[in-house]
Order: structure tokens, then C-alpha cells, then sequence
């Protein structure tokens, strides 16, 4: 299959984030985006096609326009401010209190305020080619759509950095821009006729950590099903949401699925639980497919706690092409650096065993 990649995701490499308590080397590294290249070159593939352009109009489909514009100024309003270099950091988050006084809450203007008004953690760390690496991801995302859109049963978007945490208008989790919730929106939106009413698309988040801005951005929606398994989050990032009981509301009731994880899941019961999911997504009969593709459950991951081994990873893929449906991988998270690109390879090869392009 087809994998679409911009080198320009290395303009984004902040230095260090707040890891438990201290200060610590950014996971969201640029050779993750290497090193999957790299396997996949070794497993045969063909070389990577640089993104098409589509403009800013797919993303502010789905982000809110004040949002981008804070993505696109944050770094140089924040050094304008006398904001260290290395990079961008909220020191003040929204109080839930404040929301009782109206309703609302107050949009601040100093640079380091601003930033904890669109963040919900310090990880998403803008640096000066931030925006330039996000707007090329979330552009592979849509590349890959597209081709999927044409005809081909599968693409793979090799996005860095990731999105599946990013809300409307949010940051968080290495992620600025939702480029699996981007894609999902450009496929739902993009083909629908009269004649053929609403295109549905379902989103599938294996990534280990629950996909909180997929989730909150189809909440209310129909056309797009959100399915995640994931680490509980009353025990693992993001914490705060992702539970089973969160099922959607209004038209969107029924269509978000969630299936948070005990610890130590290992090969057979994450494939018990993968193929439940598989069954919800089947039974939508959607359109299209999207993948938020995380390897983050591998079993050496340092931010995940499942117990996967690599043997897996093809069979994931081989699940997943049972669907039959066309299908856009997006990358998401995967931090064990030294069996990355293996599991990210095995995922596609397994779904190519069963649905060759
Ligand atoms: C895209 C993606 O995978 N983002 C993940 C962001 C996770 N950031 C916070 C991780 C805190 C993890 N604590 C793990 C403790 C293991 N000892
Ligand atoms: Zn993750």
C-alpha cells in the first residue's frame, strides 16, 4: 500500500517535556517517523509519496478557526513576550470553576496564559516549525484519504506529529492537530449525495492511549462511529475520559464505543476484545475505515502498561482487513524505538496478506 510522508515533520522537535515530576527527553522523537521508513523499505514496501496540498479549509472543518491561528502565532507571540526558545509552555490552566460565572471563560492575551486556554497538558510543546510539521501531517492524513477515496483499499499516512488527542480547539499528548478526525471528516463530507445520503465513516483508535479528541469532535454525530480500545483511563492517560458509559449524546447516541483496558492485556484477549470492535464497526456498514494506528500497546512501550507482544501486530492488521472495507491508517503513538518499525510494518503487511493492493 501506498504510504504518504513529509519530511517537513522534523521542523517539529521540542527538546523536553514534563514527564512524571521531571524534566525529560521528548518522546514524540523525529526518528519515529525514520525509523518506521525504514522497516517499512526493509519489508519491501514502496518508497513514500509527499502529501498533495489541500488547503487550510479540511482543517478548519473540524478545528476551530481562533485555534489555528493561535497554532500558527504561538511560538512567535510567545518569544515576542520573552518566552524561553526551546519552546512554548502553558503556566495557568482554565479553572472548571470559572465557568460558573457566565457560562464561559475569559480569553487571555498574555502568550503564556493563551497557551494553557488551547492546552490541556504541557506536552504539546510548539516550537518554531510546529505549525509547518502539523499542517504537513494533517495533509498526509487527507493525501491518504483521498487515495483511498479513489479506489485503493488501503494508504497509509506516515503522520508525525500524531493527532488522535487534539480537540476542536485543544492541544495535548504531542498531538495539535486531529489528522485521523480530519480525514474522517474529508471522507464523510466529501461524497455525499442526495441520492446516496450521509457517507459513513468509522473511526477505529487501537492506539493504547483513549483517543479523547476523536471522541469529543464526533460526539454529537452519526455520520462518523468512534471505536478506541485503550488503557482505563482512571488509571492512564489521558485520564479524564474514555470510559464504556460514554456512548455519545443527541444524534450522536450509540455512535462512540469505547472499550477501556485492564493492565497487562496480553496477545488473545486483545484480540478477543479488537474483534468486538471489529463486529460494532461491521455492523455500521460505514463507507470508510480509519485506523488511529498506535503501537503503543506493545509490551515494552514506556507509556503504555499492555503486554503485547510483536506477533500480534499482524494479526491486527489481518482483523482489520477482514472488514473489507477501504481503509486509511493513520500514525498515532509508539515509543518502544526499537521495535517501532516492526510493529507499525506488521500491522500493514498483515493487513496486506488478507487484502493485497
Ligand atoms: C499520541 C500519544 O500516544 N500520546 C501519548 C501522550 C502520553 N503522555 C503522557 C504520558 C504519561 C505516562 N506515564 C507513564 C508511566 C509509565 N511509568
Ligand atoms: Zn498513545
Amino acid at each position: 500500500m501506498q504510504t504518504i510522508f513529509s519530511d517537513l515533520h522534523a521542523r517539529h522537535h521540542p527538546g523536553l517535556e514534563f514527564y512524571e515530576g521531571e524534566l525529560k527527553h521528548y518522546h514524540d522523537t523525529p526518528n519515529r517517523a525514520q525509523i518506521v521508513l525504514d522497516a517499512l523499505r526493509s519489508a519491501g514496501c514502496a518508497a513514500p509519496s509527499a502529501p498533495q496540498d489541500f488547503g487550510l479549509d479540511p482543517i478548519l472543518a473540524v478545528h476551530r478557526a481562533d485555534y489555528v491561528t493561535y497554532l500558527q502565532r504561538a511560538y512567535a507571540d510567545w518569544v515576542g513576550d520573552g518566552g524561553i526558545p526551546a519552546g512554548v509552555f502553558p503556566d495557568v490552566f482554565p479553572m472548571r470553576s470559572a465557568m460558573r460565572h457566565g457560562g464561559r471563560i475569559l480569553r487571555p492575551t498574555k502568550p503564556s496564559a493563551l497557551a494553557g486556554y488551547y492546552s490541556f497538558d504541557l506536552t504539546a510543546i510548539i516550537v518554531e516549525g510546529t505549525w509547518e510539521a502539523v499542517y504537513h501531517s494533517a495533509q498526509c492524513a487527507l493525501t491518504a484519504a483521498r487515495i483511498v477515496h479513489a479506489g485503493a483499499p488501503a494508504a497509509f499516512a506516515l503522520c508525525r506529529p500524531p493527532g488522535h488527542h487534539a480537540h476542536a480547539d485543544l492541544c495535548g499528548g504531542y498531538c495539535f492537530l486531529n489528522n485521523a478526525s480530519i480525514a474522517s471528516h474529508w471522507l464523510a463530507s466529501s461524497t455525499s449525495t442526495a441520492k446516496e445520503g450521509q457517507t459513513r465513516v468509522a473511526l477505529l483508535d487501537i492506539d493504547f492511549h483513549h483517543g479523547n479528541g476523536s471522541q469529543d469532535i464526533f460526539y454529537s454525530r452519526d455520520d462518523v462511529l468512534f471505536v478506541s480500545l485503550h488503557g482505563d483511563p482512571s488509571r492512564q492517560y489521558p485520564y479524564f475520559i474514555g470510559a464504556a458509559d460514554e456512548c455519545g449524546e443527541g444524534p450522536g447516541y450509540g455512535y462512540t464505543v469505547n472499550f477501556p483496558l485492564e493492565q497487562g492485556v496480553g496477545d488473545e484477549r486483545y484480540l478477543d476484545v479488537l474483534a468486538q470492535a471489529c463486529e460494532r464497526v461491521a455492523r455500521y456498514a460505514p463507507s470508510y475505515l480509519v485506523i488511529s494506528l498506535g503501537v503503543d500497546t506493545y509490551q515494552f512501550d514506556p507509556l503504555g502498561d499492555f503486554a503485547l507482544t510483536s506477533a500480534i501486530y499482524p494479526r491486527i492488521g489481518a482483523l482489520i482487513a477482514q472488514l473489507g472495507l477501504p481503509t486509511v491508517f493513520i500514525m498515532e503513538g509508539g515509543y518502544a524505538i526499537e521495535q517501532l518499525g516492526l510493529n507499525v510494518a506488521g500491522v500493514l503487511s498483515g493487513f496486506e496478506e488478507v487484502r493485497p493492493s
